[in-house]
């Protein structure tokens, strides 16, 4: 408990200059003005040069030429992850694989990986966007920049590095794992900024601790993190750990990858970069743009991507969106804390849970560290949840049935459901070096 009881040390938010001050702070309708304009051209440009939004288009009786408001984007068709899987690899390229500059791709459950292009336009825009979102965050140019996100086919790793560079920052790209040595690393290169999967950070911050390294007197000062869901209770655990501001960055490979979003120093939703996406919220289930403000599916538009033009992509992501003035004085829109995938949404004897909102009621629950995982088990016709949380190092194994009753009471007293909680030993909980594995689900699979 000794990290919690001292002083959050490095947590106030650095001072930041914004890198596209004239972009971040266009009045909103000049934003739209671009927006619309950007949006006619993607359309045409996906209609012109690839089959499946042509044929959707047309069934839709839609041309181009009609796009004539951004209200009209709620009258283009979605595309979604199926369809690049359907036409693997590369059947929704809008250019040719010789115009192209790089692939990215992710491996996904089905075994199908979903494989995203880029032209050196499109790479170049990326590095921009996260340099603006690094810079948003708190880095500046001369940083050293701890990259901890896997390098490969996953866009966490280059989109980071990329962006990096451009600020003017110096990168470390170690990637994921060999925690040891990335402690290490941390300490002798005085890195200010740390990039990784909040679940990644906190890795971090145990190896740290148990190395006997207080990573709260390092140079660290900002910490970007990303890829996976978090909770506020995950952020101050991570602050307190590591000694640094954290901020929440979003993306997904199917738009670009790292950058999409990025929080400011007000730390009230992330701001969705308007001039590059065109973002909505609607009602998963029919389908029907939802008002700001209100709970549903992020669903993005790309701009200005050559390579693979995205209409009305059905992230699956939950999250609602703002709009409105923001203490930082940029104009750009705000996406709220995604809060769960709808792929990822227990439905627990008819109350739909996030995994995250789990998360949100185990952290910071007196004798238990911040690891756990989720369960779920057909019994009879009903779901069941089991909840594996780890004790705290040095609490006594008499004290666990103690625990895991305290933690099931706050769980039902916050979300309603009834789950059974066990408390493991240190350590029995997997760690993790990139995306967290949160629920193991052992339900049959329905055939599909
Ligand atoms: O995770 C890109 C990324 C890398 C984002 C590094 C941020 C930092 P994918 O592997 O395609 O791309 O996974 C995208 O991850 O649809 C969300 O479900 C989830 N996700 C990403 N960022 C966040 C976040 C990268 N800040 C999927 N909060 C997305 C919650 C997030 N979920």
């Amino acid at each position: 408990m000794g990290h919690r009881a001292s002083l959050h040390l490095g947590t106030a938010a650095p001072t930041r200059a914004m890198l596209h001050a004239d972009v971040e702070t266009l009045p909103r309708e000049q934003l739209a003005d671009l927006q619309l304009q950007r949006l006619r051209a993607t359309v045409a440009d996906a209609y012109r040069h690839v089959p499946l939004h042509r044929a959707r288009l047309d069934a839709a009786g839609i041309a181009p030429e009609d796009i004539r408001s951004l209200d009209d984007v709620a009258h283009l068709p979605f595309t979604q992850k199926s369809d690049l899987r359907d036409h693997y690899p590369f059947g929704l390229f809008a250019r040719p694989v010789d115009q192209l500059a790089r692939l990215h791709a992710s491996s996904g459950t089905t075994g199908v990986p979903t494989v995203v292009g880029y032209t050196a336009g499109d790479l170049s825009r990326w590095a921009d966007l996260m340099a603006r979102s690094l810079a948003c965050a708190g880095a500046r140019r001369g940083d050293i920049v701890h990259n901890a996100y896997g390098y490969g086919l996953f866009t966490g790793g280059l989109g980071v590095h990329s962006g990096a560079e451009r600020l003017g920052a110096v990168v470390v790209p170690v990637s994921g794992g060999s925690t040891e040595r990335q402690v290490q690393l941390l300490v002798d290169f005085r890195s200010r900024v740390l990039c990784s999967t909040p679940s990644y950070a906190l890795t971090i911050a145990e190896v740290a601790e148990r190395l006997g390294v207080d990573l709260r007197a390092s140079a660290l000062e900002v910490g970007l993190f990303g890829a996976e869901p978090w909770s506020a209770g995950m952020r101050s655990e991570i602050e307190s750990r590591l000694g640094l501001h954290a901020v929440d960055i979003y993306g997904l490979s199917e738009i670009m990858g790292p950058g999409v979003a990025c929080e400011c120093a007000a730390r009230n939703g992330l701001h969705g970069w308007e001039d590059h996406f065109l973002f909505e919220v609607i009602d998963p289930a029919s389908g029907e743009p939802l008002p700001e403000g209100e709970a549903g599916e992020l669903v993005i538009t790309t701009l200005t991507k050559e390579a693979l033009p995205m209409l009305r992509y059905r992230t699956r992501d939950i999250t609602r969106l703002a709009s409105g003035r923001c203490d930082c004085g940029r104009t750009h829109q705000r996406i709220l804390r995604i809060t769960g995938r709808n792929d990822d949404m227990l439905i627990i004897r008819g109350v739909n849970v996030y995994p995250s909102q789990l998360e949100a009621a185990l952290i910071g629950r007196p004798g238990i560290a911040p690891y756990y995982q989720l369960v779920v088990e057909r019994r009879g016709t009903l779901d069941h949840v089991g909840v594996e949380v780890e004790a705290q190092a040095g609490i006594a194994a008499e004290a666990h049935a103690a625990i895991a009753s305290d933690v099931a009471h706050h769980i039902k007293s916050m979300i309603g459901i009834t789950t059974e909680v066990r408390v493991r030993a240190t350590g029995e909980i997997p760690r993790s070096e990139g995306k967290a594995v949160r629920v193991r689900d052992l339900r049959p699979k329905v055939p599909v």
